[in-house]
């Protein structure tokens, strides 16, 4: 062997085993965590290097990896597992699992990456994958399905569609046909709800016009599908909706599975605004109703999670994105982000915290002095509380 090997081991074993530090910064409301959950380098050797000194004497990467970013996420057996999307120099994005005993640090990927059943010969991407735990008994992951758009010349025109596979060990995957929006010509950012919705199979959806812009998408959708193994879904209504000025002005879309609370179903979805600098993708949270989810029934203003400091930076900046987030036995939250279309990071909290957040943080009011209005109400009772305390 090469001895190379081995000093690249160490530096993996190295990497893959460094603590995770909480960041000192405080908002009350999450903590941070210092360190990516994954990157690039949690990678294993075996996956990127050729280990035959006959065929690479020199120890080269022969199919290196770009990123790894936004990942599913699953609680099994009390352990925490991210389904990453894993981007090839090449450009392709594929699937592979990293399981770890910690929610913060230790992922280690499996040995092989998922090998998705090859039911359409046009599908040449796959990314983004959310897994749902689904009361039918199947863990079942939607991801997003690109092919090329032969309709037009335009050699970067695409066509996404939402893949469906299920699962009930994470080893094994069945592939199902892609989910047919009868009014949407495209789907990104699919969810599948986690119950039965009166007998039926309920997701989350995006429509879309094209393959970038959503147009006429007015946000969040929500429809009902009779058949998951034939899963159409007629009609589209919406949910969380996107707003003048606001974070999710020029698009938004439903991120981790919902979170089932005493309150109402937790919605943590990623919204988007246009700058100077290009777009800005944020993450930000809403509750819909216990028993119609799709109904919002609490949403807080602005957002939750945004990019900071180095997250900020990377393939395409500016950019925190959830699909996967953990509720583990102690009811404590851990929601996982790509950064930057680049790393993986995770922020932590509690069920209770996030219930108070989404319940009790105020709406936004939409326009500037009533934003104001807002503020200055909140500093009038504190003064008054300093002054009552004597401060
Ligand atoms: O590049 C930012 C994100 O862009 C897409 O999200 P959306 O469909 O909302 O525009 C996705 O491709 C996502 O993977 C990516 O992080």
């Amino acid at each position: 062997m090469n001895p190379k090997y081995y000093e690249e081991l160490k530096k993996y074993e190295e990497y893959i085993n460094r603590k995770n530090i909480p960041s000192d910064d405080y908002n009350g409301i999450f903590t941070r965590w210092n360190n990516p959950v994954l990157t690039a380098k949690s990678i294993p050797l075996t996956w990127q290097y050729d280990l035959d000194d006959k065929t690479n004497p020199h120890f080269m990467k022969r199919l290196g990896i770009n990123a790894v970013l936004n990942s599913g996420a699953i609680y099994l057996n009390n352990k925490y597992y991210l389904i990453a999307r894993i981007e090839g120099w090449d450009r392709k994005s594929f699937f592979g699992i990293a399981e770890s005993d910690s929610p913060v640090d230790g992922f280690r990927f499996w040995d092989y990456p998922i090998l998705l059943e090859d039911t359409d010969k046009e599908e040449t991407n796959v990314y983004d994958v959310r897994l749902t735990q689904h009361e039918d008994g199947y863990i079942y992951g939607v991801f997003c399905s690109e092919s090329k758009d032969k309709t037009t010349s335009d050699l970067s025109a695409a066509v996404a569609a939402a893949g469906i596979i299920r699962t009930k060990d994470l080893k094994t995957w069945e592939r199902l046909p892609n989910l047919i929006t009868k009014r949407s010509p495209q789907q990104r950012n699919v969810v599948l709800h986690p119950e039965f919705v009166d007998g039926k199979y309920a997701f989350y959806t995006r429509p879309m016009d094209g393959f970038i812009e959503t147009g006429s998408g007015g946000g969040i959708g929500f429809g009902v599908c009779e058949d998951i193994t034939k899963p159409v879904v007629d009609e589209e209504i919406m949910t969380s909706i996107r707003k003048y000025h606001t974070i999710t002005e020029a698009k938004n879309g439903a991120g981790a599975v919902p979170i089932k609370t005493d309150r109402g179903w937790i919605h943590i979805a990623h919204g988007v605004r246009n700058t100077a600098a290009g777009l800005r993708y944020v993450i930000y949270a809403f509750a819909t109703d216990l028993n119609k989810p799709e109904k919002v029934i609490a949403e807080p203003s602005g957002y939750l999670i945004a990019p900071e400091g180095e997250e900020r930076v990377g393939d395409v900046s500016n950019v925190a994105f959830t699909n996967g987030a953990i509720v583990n036995k102690n009811n404590e939250l851990y929601i996982y982000y790509g950064a930057a279309d680049t790393r993986m990071y995770v922020a932590s909290t509690t069920i209770e915290k996030i219930v108070d957040y989404v319940f009790n943080t105020p709406e936004d009011p939409l326009r500037s002095v009533l934003c104001v209005e807002q503020r200055c109400k909140m500093i009038e009772n504190n003064l008054k509380i300093l002054a009552e305390q004597g401060e």
